[in-house]
């Protein structure tokens, strides 16, 4: 029934999503306007990292169900899932998502399915993508059906989210919907739940904006526990063995492009109402600050001569390669600030995207002041403090991730403070 796929945007989401088609057999064409991506992609090389993609890519290949251009070609099913991004001023941009639609309005043919799996504010099936798709001089809804079924997988593990996530689907009518349940099924094992649009578009935004508001909760935790004597991570696991209880964890502030960026299309819709988003991404946007200040008073807790702060982790988030939105990049700005002298490393991260990073661990503590733990690397996790001590000029280590064994650190001689439990 569905033979020929049309992918628009070819990056985290879109080139997983294509080859996970053309691997069940579907003839995908994928497109995507970096032309670079494109020509790495036809010599089977890859512009992003993801577990398993490169193996199925090539087999797509191969057996000759995938093709990637610039431009794109006539198909059963387009699914465009191109980036959804914030401006500077926290509006939403939806010109890619705009563009995208319209790019394939050509191409388009009655019985065609339209399916957008961005992240998206409410309405913008709606008020975006239709005025671009009733250009084709299709009649919307039955020559063309049109559907949101957003992306749900969390990268490192795309694949086997793809496949087991439950999906939801919201036409803009139920033919459109039933008839995008049909697609998925070829590999979702998941249950896949049909809704309107509208729908679709915010339950998306709900999941992020949920976990985003929920870690705000968390840090706002953290730093009344630094005052308190308590040890924040043991009170959250604790209140977590309740059946209705799931506090989130503390953290050095919220990165990655999609939950520091999605609560903003609530806040933007609806600035009146959306109070508690708006307080959340400000709070997780303050932390950054915050973890710098904190950084100051240790040291002079510690009476340290210097101001030389190693710090470990650039990535937004544990075992990713990922810089996009880490607040790894404001830390190291308010440190800074503060007139401090920064050295980073990060394992996962080897081209130096940072001016102050470095690719040596040894180089990174030399003469250290203070080390500082931003990203919760098993590399990390597993370092031997009594093999680093002797670099550092002052033996301090600070962990906003709670991925150090302490009690190891203090034994080889270390100060020890932790995020949410310092006072
Ligand atoms: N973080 C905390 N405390 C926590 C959990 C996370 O500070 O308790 C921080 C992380 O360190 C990181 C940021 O939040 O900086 C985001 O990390 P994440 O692992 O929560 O999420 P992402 O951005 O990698 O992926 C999310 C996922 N959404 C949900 O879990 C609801 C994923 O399923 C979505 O597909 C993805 O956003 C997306 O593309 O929207």
């Amino acid at each position: 029934m569905f033979k020929n796929l049309c992918v628009v945007g070819l990056g985290y989401i879109g080139l997983p999503t294509a080859v996970m088609f053309a691997n069940h057999q579907l003839h995908v064409h994928g497109v995507d306007i970096n032309e670079k991506a494109v020509k790495m992609i036809q010599n089977k090389q890859l512009h992003i990292e993801e577990n398993g993609l490169q193996e199925r890519m090539e087999k797509a290949i191969d057996e000759g169900f995938l093709t990637v251009g610039t431009q794109p070609e006539k198909a059963d099913v387009f699914i465009v899932a191109v980036p959804s991004p914030i401006n500077s001023d926290n509006t939403a941009n939806l010109e890619y998502v705009r563009k995208a639609t319209a790019s394939i309005v050509p191409f388009l043919e009655k019985g065609n399915l339209v399916i957008l799996e961005s992240t998206v504010p409410p309405k913008t099936v709606e008020d975006v993508m239709l005025p671009e798709l009733i250009k084709s001089g299709l009649e919307i809804g039955t020559d063309i059906l049109v559907s949101h079924s957003p992306e749900r997988v969390i990268p490192g593990k795309i694949f086997e989210e793809l496949i087991n996530n439950d999906r939801i689907v919201g036409g803009i009518n139920e033919e459109s919907s039933l008839k995008t349940k049909e697609l998925y099924e070829i590999f979702v094992k998941g249950q896949i739940h049909l809704t309107d649009a509208t729908t679709a578009e915010l339950v998306k935004v709900m999941e992020n904006t949920y976990r985003d508001v929920n870690i705000a909760f968390a840090n706002e935790l953290a730093k009344m526990a630094d005052r308190l004597d308590v040890n924040v991570w043991e009170a959250i696991k604790f209140a977590n063995y309740h059946p209705r209880v799931n506090v989130h964890f503390p953290g050095p502030g919220v990165g990655g492009h999609c939950i520091a960026v999605d609560p903003w299309f609530l806040v933007e819709l609806q600035p009146e109402t959306a109070k508690l988003i708006h307080l959340s991404r400000n709070t997780n946007d303050g932390m950054p600050a915050y973890v710098a200040s904190q950084v100051q008073r240790i040291l002079t807790e510690q009476n340290s001569a210097g101001k030389k702060i190693a710090v470990f982790g650039l990535a937004f988030k544990g075992n990713v390669d990922d810089m996009r939105e880490s607040p790894s990049t404001d830390v190291i700005d308010e440190l800074q600030k503060l007139g401090m002298d920064v050295i980073s490393y990060d394992p996962h991260i080897k081209e130096n995207l940072h001016h102050t990073q470095v690719q040596g661990m040894e180089e990174a503590l030399r003469d250290a002041d203070l080390l500082i733990i931003l990203t919760n690397h098993d590399e990390f996790t597993a370092m031997d403090p009594k093999g680093i001590s002797d670099l550092m000029r002052s033996k301090t280590v600070y962990d906003t991730k709670n991925c150090l064994d302490r009690t190891k650190w203090m034994d080889a001689g270390f100060a020890s403070y932790l995020l949410g439990n310092s006072k």
